[in-house]
C-alpha cells in the first residue's frame, strides 16, 4: 500500500510535536521544514528521540522560495500542513511587516509553489480564531472576521486570498482550520498558559518570587493541542476542501486559568484590588501575582467563544480533554521541570 507522505512546515513548534506523534502513528512518512538556529530547533522532542528520528529533516524557511520548492522537491507530498508562523500575537504588534512576510506571502510562496508542483496535494493552513478579533460570541465559520492585530490581520489575507483563493481559481485542495487557543505542556513559555503554569510551579518549589500578568480579565477558548492536531488530519481526509473552526465551546477568564492552576498546586489565591494594583496573594497574605502594564497589548481580543458543531457533524471531531484536565497536565509537567531545575542547581 502507498505510504503516505506529508510536509509539514514549523514541525518544531507545539502543533508540529503533536502531528509528528499522530502521523507517525499513521505510518507516514514525515517531512519536515526546519529553520536553522543556533538553538536546538528539536528541544521539545527531547523526551522522544524515536519520534524526532522519524523526521526527514529539510533546512529552509516560509521566506526562501528556493528552499520551500526544494522541500516539496524532496518530499514530494500527498499531505502538507503549513503550521509555520509568527504565532506570538503580542510581539507582532512590534513587527507588522515581519509578521506580513511570514504569516501571508509565507504561505503564497508555499501554495503556488505546491499548486504547480503538486496539483493533486492537500493543503491545511493553521488559520486562528484571533480572526475573529471584536466580533461577538460565539464564533463560527459564518461569523464575520474583524481583527485587530498585525497577526489576525496577516492570518486573514492568508484565508482570503491563498486558502479560499486558490481553492476557487484553481480547485486546489486548500483547507483552512479555525482553531482557538490550543495548549499543552508543549506550549511556548511567551503563551500565557505556560507562563502561569511555569511560574506558579517555580513560585512553589521557591525558585520565584511572583509572577506578572497583563490583562486577566480577556476570555479564551482553551482547548489540548493533541486533540486539535486530530482535526487539523480529519479536515484533510474529507471527499471535498473546506474550513472549520475547531475549539471547546467553553471559555474562561485568564484569572480563572491562574485560579484552577493554582489550586493544583494547593495554592489558594485571593485577589484584592483594581485594574493596574490588583494582585493576588496565597494563604500568608504573600503577593503571588501582580499586573504590570507592559504586558497589555494596543489592542485587545476580548472574548473568543468558538463553536464547532460543524466540526462534529462533518469530521466527527470533539474534544476529549476538559479544561481542568488540561491545566492540571500542564501544571503536572512544569512541577517536574521545575525539579529537575532544582536538582540540576543543586
Ligand atoms: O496566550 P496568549 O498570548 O494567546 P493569544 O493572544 O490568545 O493567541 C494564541 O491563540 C491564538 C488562537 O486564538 C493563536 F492564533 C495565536 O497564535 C496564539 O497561539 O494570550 C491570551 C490572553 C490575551 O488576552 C493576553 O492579553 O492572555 C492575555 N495575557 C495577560 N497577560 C497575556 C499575559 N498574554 C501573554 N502572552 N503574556 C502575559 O503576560
Amino acid at each position: 500500500m502507498h505510504k503516505k507522505r506529508v510536509l509539514i512546515t514549523g514541525i518544531t513548534g507545539q502543533d508540529g510535536y503533536y502531528l509528528t506523534k499522530l502521523l507517525a502513528e499513521k505510518n507516514y512518512e514525515i517531512y519536515g521544514l526546519v529553520r536553522r538556529s543556533s538553538h536546538n530547533p528539536f528541544a521539545r522532542f527531547d523526551n522522544d528521540i524515536s519520534l524526532w528520528k522519524k523526521i526527514n529533516v529539510i533546512y529552509g524557511n516560509m521566506r526562501d522560495v528556493e528552499s520551500i520548492r526544494r522541500a516539496l522537491d524532496v518530499s514530494r507530498p500527498d499531505e502538507i500542513y503549513n503550521l509555520a508562523a509568527l504565532s506570538d500575537v503580542g510581539v507582532s504588534f512590534q513587527c507588522p511587516a515581519e509578521t506580513m512576510e511570514i504569516n501571508y506571502h509565507g504561505l503564497g510562496k508555499l501554495i503556488t509553489e505546491a499548486q504547480q508542483m503538486f496539483p493533486k496535494a492537500r493543503l491545511y493552513q493553521a488559520s486562528t480564531s484571533e480572526m475573529f478579533g471584536r466580533t461577538n460570541p460565539p464564533q463560527s465559520e459564518n461569523s464575520v472576521f474583524l481583527p485587530v492585530s498585525p497577526y489576525a490581520e496577516a492570518k486573514l489575507r492568508a484565508h482570503q486570498d491563498y486558502i479560499r483563493g486558490y481553492r476557487e481559481k484553481y480547485d486546489f485542495f486548500a483547507c483552512s482550520g479555525i482553531l482557538f487557543n490550543h495548549e499543552s505542556p508543549k506550549r511556548g513559555e511567551n503563551f500565557v498558559t505556560r507562563k502561569v503554569t511555569l511560574s506558579l510551579a517555580k513560585i512553589k518549589l521557591g525558585l520565584q518570587d511572583h509572577l506578572e500578568l497583563g490583562n486577566i480579565d480577556s476570555k479564551r477558548d482553551w482547548g489540548f493541542a493533541g486533540d486539535y492536531v486530530e482535526a487539523m488530519w480529519a479536515i484533510l481526509q474529507k471527499e471535498k476542501p473546506d474550513d472549520f473552526v475547531i475549539s471547546t465551546g467553553k471559555n474562561h477568564t485568564v484569572r480563572d486559568f491562574v485560579n484552577t492552576a493554582a489550586r493544583h498546586l494547593d495554592m489558594k489565591l485571593t485577589w484584592e484590588g483594581e485594574k493596574e494594583n490588583e494582585v493576588a496573594k496565597d494563604k500568608d497574605s504573600k503577593v503571588v501575582v501582580k499586573i504590570n502594564p507592559k504586558f497589555y497589548r494596543p489592542n485587545e481580543v476580548h472574548n473568543l467563544l468558538g463553536d464547532s458543531s460543524k466540526a462534529k457533524k462533518v469530521l466527527g471531531w470533539e474534544p476529549k480533554t476538559s479544561f481542568d484536565e488540561l491545566v492540571k497536565m500542564m501544571v503536572g509537567s512544569d512541577v517536574e521541570y521545575v525539579k529537575s531545575l532544582k536538582n540540576i542547581s543543586k
